[in-house]
C-alpha cells in the first residue's frame, strides 16, 4: 500500500508534535530523514518518507495495528549501528524508531534483574549499572549508540560472550508487539520457567522480523572489583591457539575475554590513526586477554604467573600488562578499533562467521591469496582492495574477515562470493555468526542453514505476520543456487 497524507495525519494525531513523527511526504525531509535512511556502513540506502518514534508501548501497538490494517510495511530500527543492513529501509518502508523508548524500569540490587525499555542505549544501561557495582552481560564497540532492543533482536555478541554467554541466557523476560498491535507480555523476572514454549527466545536474534522488542529484562552480574588486560605479540596461529589453552587452564574462572588480532588488522589501525603500538616490535599475531575478579592480588598473581609461563615456552613472543585504567582502554582501542578503522579508505566487504578454531584463520589466508593471484591488491589507487584483515573473539570460534577496498568492486565481489560460503559449508560453519542476515546475508542463508530448518523459520515467521509487515531474513528472494533451490 502507498502511503498517503491520511495516514501521515493518522500518526501526527496519535503521536503528537514533529519530533515523533519525521515526515517526508507534506515537505522535502531528505535531510531530516538521512539519518534513518542509512546505515553505519553508509552501504545501503533507505527510501522511507516516513520516521515515526513512539514514545510507550501502547504508541508502537496503535501504530503496528494501523500498519498492520492499511497494509503499511515497517522497519524497526534502534541505534541504526548494524552491520548487515537490516535496520534500513530499502523498500520505503515506514520507520519504527525506538530512540524515544529509552527509560530504566527498574533495577533490583539483590538479584541483579535489570527492566529497560528496549530504546536504552547500551552504555547508558551500563552506566547505570556500574553505579551500583553490576555489569551488563553484553559490551560491544558500539556501545555508544547501540540499543538494547537492536542488540536483542540481532542477538548480539560482543566481547563478554566468552564470560557471560549469550543473551539467550542473559534474557529473562521480553515485552514486544506483534505486527497485528498485540502487546505480547513476557516481561518475566523469572530465572526458571519451564511452563510451555519459551516464546521469547524467538526475538532474540529475531532480526525484528516478527515484532518489535519494546521492553527487556536481563539478568546482570555483580561487576568484578579486579579487571586486568594484557596484550600480547605471537609469531604463528598454531601459538595463538596454545595462547589460548594456556589461557582457558591457567586463568579458568577469572578469564573474561581472549580476542584476536592479526598484525595486518593492526598495521591498518596504525596507519590510520598514528597512535603509538602497544608492543616495540611488530608480530603477524596479536591477542587481548582480560581476567575480571574480585580479588586484585590473588588475580595479579594468576596473570604474571601465566605472562611469565607462556613467555618462558616461547608460545608468545612479547607481552604488555595495563597499569591503571587509561591503559586498559588505551589496549582494548587496539581491539575495539578496528572496524572503525577499516573504512578509511573506501568500502568494506564484512564477513562474520563461526568456524571450528583450528581453521579459523586459515580463510584469511585463502582469501588474501585469492585476491593477491587475481591481481587485486595493491598500495596504488589502481587496485581496489588495501587490505584482507582478519579478528574476532577466539573464545568464541568467531572470525571476522573483512577486506578493506578503496571502492566497492563487482570483480573483487565475485572473487568474495560464493567463495567464502562454500568455505564455510564445507567445514559447517556458520555465515553469520553475531551480527545477522540482514539485507547482506538474506541471500546465503542456505549456506548454514538446511531447507527443513529454513522451511520452520518460514512457518514461524508466516504464523506472526501472516501479510508480511515486516522484512524477512529467511532468503524468500534467493539470489543464488544454494538458497534458491527451495
Ligand atoms: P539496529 O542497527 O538499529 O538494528 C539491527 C536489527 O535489529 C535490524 O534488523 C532492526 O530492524 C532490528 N531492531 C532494532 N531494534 C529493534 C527492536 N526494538 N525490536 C525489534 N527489532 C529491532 N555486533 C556484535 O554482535 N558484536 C560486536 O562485537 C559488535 N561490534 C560492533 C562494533 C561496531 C563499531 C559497530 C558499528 C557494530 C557492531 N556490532 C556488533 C553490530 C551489532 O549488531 C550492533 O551494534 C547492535 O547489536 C545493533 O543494535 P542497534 O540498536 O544499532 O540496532
Ligand atoms: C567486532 O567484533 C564487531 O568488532 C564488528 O563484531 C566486526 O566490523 C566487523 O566486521
Ligand atoms: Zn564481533
Amino acid at each position: 500500500m502507498v502511503l498517503t497524507s491520511e495516514h501521515v495525519k493518522y500518526f501526527k494525531d496519535l503521536l503528537g508534535g514533529n519530533s515523533a513523527v519525521i515526515d517526508g511526504l507534506s515537505r522535502d525531509a531528505t535531510e531530516d530523514l538521512e539519518a534513518f535512511n542509512s546505515d553505519w556502513m553508509r552501504k545501503y540506502k533507505g527510501k522511507t518518507k516516513l520516521a515515526l518514534k513512539p514514545e510507550s508501548t501502547e504508541e508502537v501497538s496503535k501504530v503496528l495495528k494501523y500498519c498492520n490494517d492499511k497494509m503499511l510495511a515497517v522497519v524497526p530500527q534502534g541505534g541504526n549501528s548494524g552491520l548487515v543492513g537490516g535496520s534500513v529501509p530499502v523498500y520505503d518502508e515506514i520507520v519504527i524508531n525506538l530512540s524515544r523508548m529509552n527509560k530504566i524500569r527498574s533495577f533490583d540490587e539483590v538479584s541483579g534483574i535489570l527492566v529497560v525499555d528496549a530504546g536504552v542505549i547500551l552504555e547508558v544501561a551500563d552506566n547505570f549499572l556500574a553505579e551500583k557495582n553490576h555489569i551488563f552481560p553484553l559490551d560491544l564497540g558500539a556501545k555508544g549508540s547501540c540499543q538494547i532492543g537492536g542488540n536483542i533482536a540481532t542477538n548480539a555478541g560482543g566481547l563478554r560472550l566468552l564470560r557471560y554467554g549469550s543473551l539467550h541466557g542473559n534474557v529473562l523476560g521480553i515485552e514486544a508487539v506483534l505486527p497485528d498491535g498485540t502487546i505480547m507480555d513476557d516481561l518475566s523476572k523469572l530465572r526458571k520457567n519451564n511452563t510451555g514454549y519459551d516464546i521469547k527466545q524467538l526475538f532474540i536474534g529475531g532480526e525484528g522480523t516478527i515484532g518489535i522488542v519494546t521492553g527487556v529484562s536481563v539478568l546482570c552480574p555483580q561487576r568484578s572489583k579486579a579487571v586486568n588486560v594484557a596484550f600480547f605479540g605471537l609469531e604463528s596461529y598454531e601459538n595463538v591457539q596454545m595462547a589460548y589453552r594456556e589461557a582457558k587452564g591457567q586463568l579458568s574462572e577469572i578469564l573474561s575475554a581472549f580476542e584476536l588480532m592479526d598484525g595486518h588488522s593492526q598495521n591498518m589501525l596504525h596507519a590510520v590513526s598514528q597512535k603509538k603500538r602497544p608492543l616495540e616490535g611488530q608480530h603477524p599475531f596479536y591477542c587481548l586477554v582480560e581476567t575480571s575478579g574480585s580479588n586484585i592480588d590473588h588475580d595479579g598473581e594468576k596473570l604474571e604467573a601465566f605472562l611469565e609461563h607462556v613467555m618462558g615456552e616461547e608460545i608468545v613472543s612479547d607481552g604488555v600488562l595495563a597499569q591503571d585504567e587509561s591503559q586498559k582502554l588505551s589496549l582494548w582501542s587496539w581491539r575495539e578499533g578496528i572496524t572503525e578503522c577499516l573504512g578509511h579508505w573506501g568500502g568494506v566487504y564484512k564477513y562474520d562467521l563461526s568456524i571450528p578454531l583450528p581453521e579459523l584463520y586459515s580463510l584469511v589466508e585463502d582469501t588474501r591469496e585469492r585476491l593477491t593471484s587475481a591481481g587485486l591488491i595493491g598500495e596504488s589507487d589502481d587496485y581496489p582492495v588495501v587490505g584482507v584483515v582478519g579478528y574476532g573473539h577466539m573464545g568464541d570460534s568467531n572470525l571476522h574477515l573483512n577486506i578493506a577496498t578503496r571502492r566497492f568492486d563487482k570483480e573483487v565481489e565475485r572473487k568474495l562470493e560464493p567463495f567464502v560460503y562454500e568455505w564455510i559449508a564445507k567445514r559447517n560453519g556458520s555465515i553469520s555468526a553475531e551480527h545477522g542476515l540482514g539485507l547482506a546475508k538474506k541471500a546465503f542463508i542456505g549456506y548454514s542453514r538446511s531447507h527443513d530448518m529454513i522451511r520452520l523459520m518460514r512457518q514461524i515467521k508466516n504464523l506472526y505476520d501472516p501479510v508480511s509487515q515486516f522484512k524477512c531474513q529467511f532468503a524468500s528472494g534467493a539470489a543464488n543456487d544454494k538458497s534458491a533451490e527451495w
